[in-house]
């Protein structure tokens, strides 16, 4: 029988890792959070947080300073390892198709191997193409033999158990999301699979749903990928409803009313690390299948470049046209600006001299060298195209009256 509070090794310290280092500390455990960065775990072992999420610096301030939690550049000896790192994707091969880039998943196995101890538990939680799991078994095997036993068939089995546990949580609302949400829990074994329960019973009250590895991998990516086929026919809407002079905010509030559809949002392309990502290692696994999950990669792809198109046939009407960029993080009141379209609209617009860009975010501090951040009102004052790219709460409030003489492309309908 495994310990009620266990000694656990979080690997990775970034969105999830930390939230999740963190509520195990003050559940209890003893946590031991690693990061390859140093800045980051200077940073988290005085108190404070390195990425912005409602709350998080409240939890992992009392998580340090319990006593329960430390970060390290090194793992150490646990009962438990947690991997939350990234996976990436890089352009591959004759047609450039993006596939996994699993170096990171490899780089955490390779760092924590030579501390297992037999019977510990290891739980992958990154988002991972099919067959991850295995194959961090594998390089377990390979790298620590003295952990395979033989047994009476003559197979090697490991003496330390696998499971992949994919994080569902919502950028935003983390820290909610991570003890309500439902957890689906694939175990090499299935005793695996019991032992990872057991170990988020200790801060989840949501549902624990137990499967194989595999099966939890693509449950995973196909939560992202049906979200990402259903923003892609919102955005296509928005294409279509342009070209014919319909308002698509209307039209979706509308359409919605019918019992069964539920139309999302439409917005300038898709953003963040998940969603734009994980559908390509569906289509990577199954290139000639996954045709409706690639084609809705492609439409969410191509939104930024339609709102570049709309920008410029704009600003032909200027002389000097000044251009606010109001948002450039990937989403609405976060300041995560990975894959965000929004920030890739503003770069092109400096970079193709569309004319003079006024971007503004408030949720980022602005850095010296780094893309010059304007305060709203400055932006709403000097800006004669005012183009909305993330739905911030600072700008849903803005007053409609000092829109009156703008040219406003609002490409998430916050003035709608
Ligand atoms: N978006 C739209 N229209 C919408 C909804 C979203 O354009 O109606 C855009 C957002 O602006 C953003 C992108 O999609 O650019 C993704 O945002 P999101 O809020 O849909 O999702 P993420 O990336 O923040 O988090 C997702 C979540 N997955 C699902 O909802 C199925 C979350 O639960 C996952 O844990 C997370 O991916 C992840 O880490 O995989």
């Amino acid at each position: 029988m495994h310990k009620q509070r266990q000694t656990v090794v979080v690997v990775g310290l970034g969105y999830i890792g930390l939230p999740t280092a963190s509520i195990l500390a003050t559940r209890g455990h003893t946590v031991l959070g690693v990061d390859v960065n140093p800045s980051t775990v200077e940073t988290i072992n005085s108190g404070r947080i390195h990425i912005v999420e409602p709350d998080l610096d409240v939890l992992v301030r009392s998580a340090v300073n319990s006593g329960n939690l430390k970060a390290a550049l090194a793992p150490q000896e646990g009962d438990s390892f947690i991997v939350a790192v990234p996976t990436p994707f890089f352009q591959s091969g004759p047609d450039q198709d993006k596939v996994p880039d699993l170096s990171y998943i490899d780089a955490a196995t390779r760092s924590i191997a030579p501390f297992l101890r037999e019977g510990n538990l290891v739980i992958l939680e990154s988002t991972s193409p099919v067959g991850t799991t295995e194959r961090i078994a594998d390089m377990v095997a390979q790298l620590r033999p003295d952990l395979v036993q033989v047994g009476g068939s003559g197979r090697g089995q490991l003496s330390v158990h696998l499971a992949h546990c994919p994080e569902r949580v919502l950028p935003g609302h983390i820290l909610r999301e991570l003890v309500d949400n439902d957890r689906i829990i694939g175990g090499i074994t299935k005793c695996a699979a019991e032992r990872a329960r057991d170990l988020y019973k200790s801060f989840c009250n949501g549902g624990m749903h137990l499967t194989d590895a595999r099966t939890a991998e693509m449950a995973k990516l196909v939560e992202n990928s049906s979200r990402d086929v259903n923003i892609a026919f919102a955005n296509e809407l928005s294409v279509i409803c342009d070209k014919l002079s319909i308002n698509v905010w209307e039209l979706i509030e509308l359409a919605n009313r019918h019992p069964r559809v539920n139309i999302l949002q439409p917005g300038p392309g898709v953003g963040g690390h998940c969603i734009a990502v994980d559908p390509w290692f569906i289509v990577a696994a199954a290139p000639e299948e996954a045709r409706l999950i690639r084609t809705a990669r492609e439409v969410n792809d191509a939104k930024p470049h339609w709102v570049l198109e709309r920008v410029r046939a704009k600003a032909e009407r200027f002389k000097e046209p000044v251009i606010g960029c109001l948002g450039l993080s990937f989403k609405a009141n976060i300041d995560d600006l990975r894959e965000s379209p929004a920030l890739e609209i503003t770069l092109e617009l400096i970079r193709s001299g569309v004319g003079r860009v006024m971007a503004c975010e408030p949720n980022i501090v602005p850095a010296k060298g780094d893309l010059p951040l304007y305060p709203l009102e400055e932006v709403l004052r000097e800006a004669d195209i005012l183009l909305v790219l993330v739905d911030h709460e600072e700008f849903r409030e803005v007053d409609r009256e000092l829109l009156k003489e703008k040219v406003v492309i609002d490409t998430r309908g916050v003035w709608r």
